[in-house]
């Protein structure tokens, strides 16, 4: 993929965390970010207001309102479909939002219909964060929101990761993981006697439609099977229940894992593309199918808090009688007041 012709968009909070570390790991990605609260820009290392973020104007958060966050993007609209159409030349236009929040949960669909308007030629790449279980009711709804407007408009997205907040305790972790992943995804070209990886293969892996998983396979393990298994298992991406894709993409360190092992951990449908480096081991699937188990785990737990919530029977006010019969006279007295 050619880098600068690629547009990382982050939208609310988590979302622009991880943009700021891809941005810092290569200057040559665009990146712009889009929010409701200066708050959530503040910390971010290369987010400069004039330059590469928009605010909408008179604003303060959303306070986790995806409904007040439709109306704020709707308002913008505007505005946002000129600043993006000055970056035409976008081929892939990579979308990071939180599912559980509400500037980034509440935009994404307004925002990709903006973004196709837009710029018509440009593939719609989206990377969604899902809640932990641990979060609260509202975090929940807001995922199960979100995660229907995104399926109301699939027809105009391409590749859709997701990033599972289970899989790590804290979210510097899951957030260095993370780009960590795309940055080796996105650079997985390759030239080598072997088989080569062009700026092309590249492109259509990682823009397959479907959902995409990368896997960084560690060095020294028994062998390509227990690798590609660890690294499932450590990945801090939502799997899907079985790995058929449309393509696979192989860049291994050279003298690692048979190439011909790894794939014969997959069922590809289109084409498998294979390349060598010196330094790294990944794997890279596009076109796989939706993880829903994930979601359907937020649903359950949506319910099961709702459940909870429901046979609570909150009490507020709690009288003491006294044991010596003695009226407690103020305690039950009611006064009655009436005004002119
Ligand atoms: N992985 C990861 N997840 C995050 C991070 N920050 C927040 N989250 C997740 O995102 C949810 C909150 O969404 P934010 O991105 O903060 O919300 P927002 O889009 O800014 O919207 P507001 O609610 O208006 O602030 C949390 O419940 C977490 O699930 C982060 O840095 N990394
Ligand atoms: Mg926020």
């Amino acid at each position: 993929m050619e880098k600068s012709k690629m547009l990382l968009v982050g939208l609310g909070q988590g979302a622009g965390n991880i943009v700021d570390g891809l941005l810092s790991k290569n200057s040559s990605y665009n990146g712009l970010f889009f929010n409701s609260s200066s708050l959530d820009i503040k910390p971010l290392k290369n987010a400069n207001i004039g330059k590469n973020v928009y605010l909408y104007p008179g604003t303060d958060g959303s306070g986790r309102d995806r409904k007040r966050s439709k109306e704020m993007i709707k308002d913008n609209a505007n505005a946002i479909g000129t600043l993006l159409k000055k970056y035409s030349q976008t081929e892939v236009m990579v979308i990071f939002t939180s599912f559980a929040g509400g500037t980034g949960s509440g935009a994404i669909k307004t925002f990709i219909q903006i973004a196709t308007s837009a710029i018509p030629t440009t593939k719609i790449n989206i990377v969604g964060i899902l809640p932990s279980l641990s979060e609260d009711q509202l975090a929940f709804k807001n995922t199960l929101e979100c995660w229907n407007d995104i399926n109301s408009i699939m027809d105009l997205t391409n590749d859709i990761k997701f990033v599972d907040n289970n899989k790590r305790n804290a979210y510097s972790e899951i957030n260095k993981e993370v780009v960590e992943s795309l940055d080796l995804a996105y650079n997985l070209m390759g030239v080598h006697g072997d088989g080569n990886i062009d700026k092309k293969d590249s492109f259509r892996i990682n823009t397959a439609d479907g959902v995409g998983i990368v896997l960084k396979l560690y060095e020294g393990l028994k062998d390509a099977r227990t690798a590609i298994d660890f690294s499932i298992k450590n990945s801090v991406f939502a799997q899907p229940d079985i790995y058929d894709c449309d393509y696979l993409g192989v860049n291994l360190k050279v003298d690692s894992y048979d190439s011909n092992e790894i794939a014969k951990c997959f069922e590809v449908y289109k084409s498998t593309y294979t390349t060598y480096n010196n330094s790294f081991n990944v794997v890279v699937l596009g076109g796989c199918e939706t993880p829903t188990e994930s979601i359907k785990l937020i649903k359950l737990a949506l319910d099961d808090r709702s459940k909870r919530e429901h046979s609570r029977g909150k009490i507020r006010s709690v009288i003491i009688d006294f044991d010596d019969d003695s009226d407690d006279l103020e305690a039950n007295e009611t006064l009655e007041f009436s005004f002119e």
